[in-house]
């Protein structure tokens, strides 16, 4: 295999060897065929193949084929199929002697077939309890796969999960194991297995689970059928009950998923990041702001394939991995939808939020105002120096001050208005030459005011009154 291209994934490198190994089929097809996306589990209604049967009624639907058919040891009955063990029976290697196996065809095309036990009578040493892909029997001849729940013990202590897989009457070098010995045996197991539907080697990754299908955990890696072994045929199967001739394994359900099959569009759905707003009237973010976008496509959809994202409603979609986290002030229009395997595509949700900067404090703002000269004739002018100084967490944005003097005791000449634009937080900005102040000639009294007024959005109106002292002409004392 050394001239092998090193970009052959994993998958085609095991499919090729099986290949060679069995020197059936032409090698080609395993380095030009690149396999769907493989199906995922989802919901009863969206993607069941006819070999479904969710076991109601009283019968066994006669669409099975039942391999040595033990009739008193099944029946169909409370929705679920109950299946009793009988002996040391079992599915490997040279042995194929399990009584009551269940089998269908199943689909030439990509699934996922999906089957739920009751496994609570299912608690005796070596119960083997599953799911069985099959070919073929007969001396030298025996191809099946079986993927079973076991428990391990009498005591109720351990179960474990396992993969044997026989071609051509052997199950040597082909991977087979067992996941090791898990704690505890439960009421209730799940097991998967995702076929990639290749048209000459299909891979089938089983997986199981014990908490009602919410995680899988894989049954070892992908195993590969060979389509010229015979029809590929799967079903349900018992095995190794020596030790529980009256337990029951109950199925409720056996669910075959083809993605073509699957016409509902997955479920999608976001958390935002603080779930409230945290600006200071609840009405808007100060960011950053983190959006994390889900999708279901249910129990037996096809699965998702994808999620897609975009900021509006308009431009490209860019497809979702990680959380999305936002940072820059402005209104957002998250757009998000869910594509499933099957092509189904969810209608457009949004996530809409907005990012602004808080209002600043009342008193962010200080203001120290100068004349020079203090003391001003009338007749003559004052200049005004300012410094502001923003104390405050946010930036002021917009800051204009503006000059206005006192009615007939002070006018400002010249601009009456600054911009200073931006002022940051924890800023100052100084201007000596700010304003000048004109004190009339007709301003007879001893003070005069000019008062400046600083402005900026989101802050208050900041106002600061400079007295003026006006200096008159001394009255000369008439002579006595
Ligand atoms: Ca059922
Ligand atoms: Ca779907």
């Amino acid at each position: 295999m050394s001239n092998v291209s090193p970009g052959w994934s994993g998958a085609t490198m095991r499919r090729l060897a099986l290949i060679l190994a069995a020197a059936t089929v032409a090698a080609v097809f395993a380095m030009t065929y690149s396999p769907p996306a493989q199906a995922a589990p989802g919901d009863p209604d969206s993607c069941l193949s006819p070999v479904s049967d969710e076991f109601n009624g009283n019968s066994l639907d006669p669409k099975w084929e039942i391999v040595r058919d033990v009739p008193s040891l099944r029946s169909v009955g409370g929705g679920t199929l109950n299946m009793m063990w009988n002996g040391n029976v079992d599915m490997n290697g040279s042995t194929a002697t399990a009584t009551n196996i269940l089998l269908q065809n199943m689909p030439t095309s990509a699934f996922t077939l999906t089957t739920k036990i009751d496994t609570s009578e299912a608690k005796q040493q070596s119960n083997q309890v599953g799911v069985i892909f099959w070919q073929s029997e007969g001396s030298g001849n025996n191809n099946f796969a079986k993927i079973t729940y076991n428990a391990r013990t009498n005591s109720g202590d351990y179960h474990w999960a396992e993969r044997y897989q026989t071609v051509n009457s052997s199950s040597s070098n082909l991977g087979n194991n067992n996941l090791g010995l898990t704690a505890g045996q439960p009421d209730e197991v799940y097991i998967r297995v995702i076929s990639d539907g290749h048209p000459q080697t299909p891979s089938f990754q089983p997986a199981y689970s014990t908490d009602g299908g919410q995680t899988w955990i894989n049954i070892l890696e992908p195993f590969f059928i060979d389509r010229s072994l015979g029809t590929i045929k799967a079903g349900l199967l018992l095995a190794r009950g020596e030790n529980n001739p009256d337990g029951t394994a109950r199925f409720d359900w056996f669910r075959v998923c083809v993605p073509s099959l699957d016409t509902v569009a997955p479920a999608v759905s976001h958390t935002i990041n603080p779930t409230e707003p945290d600006g200071p009237t609840g009405e808007y973010y100060l960011g950053p702001v983190g959006i994390s976008l889900g999708a279901s496509d249910g129990v037996e959809g096809s699965g998702v394939d994808k999620i897609e994202w975009r900021n509006g409603s308009e431009g490209t979609w860019n497809t979702y991995t990680n959380a999305l986290s936002f940072t820059e002030l402005g209104d957002y229009e998250i757009q998000y939808r869910a594509t499933d395997l099957a092509g189904n595509v969810s209608p457009v949700a949004v996530a809409s939020f907005r990012i602004d900067t808080p209002p600043l404090d009342p008193a962010a703002f200080t203001l120290s105002l100068k004349a020079k000269p203090k003391k001003v004739k009338p007749g003559a002018q004052t200049k005004i120096g300012l410094t502001l100084g923003n104390s405050g967490e946010a930036t002021g944005t917009n800051v204009k001050v503006c000059a206005a003097g006192q009615k007939k005791k002070s006018k400002i000449v010249g601009k009456k208005c600054i911009t200073v634009g931006d002022l940051e937080a924890n800023g100052t900005y100084q201007n000596n030459t700010a304003f000048w102040a004109l004190i009339p000639k007709s301003n007879k009294k001893k003070k005069a005011k000019v008062t400046v007024t600083v402005t900026a959005d989101d802050a208050p109106t900041v106002k600061k009154t400079l007295t003026l002292t006006v200096k008159q002409k001394k009255k000369k004392k008439k002579k006595k």
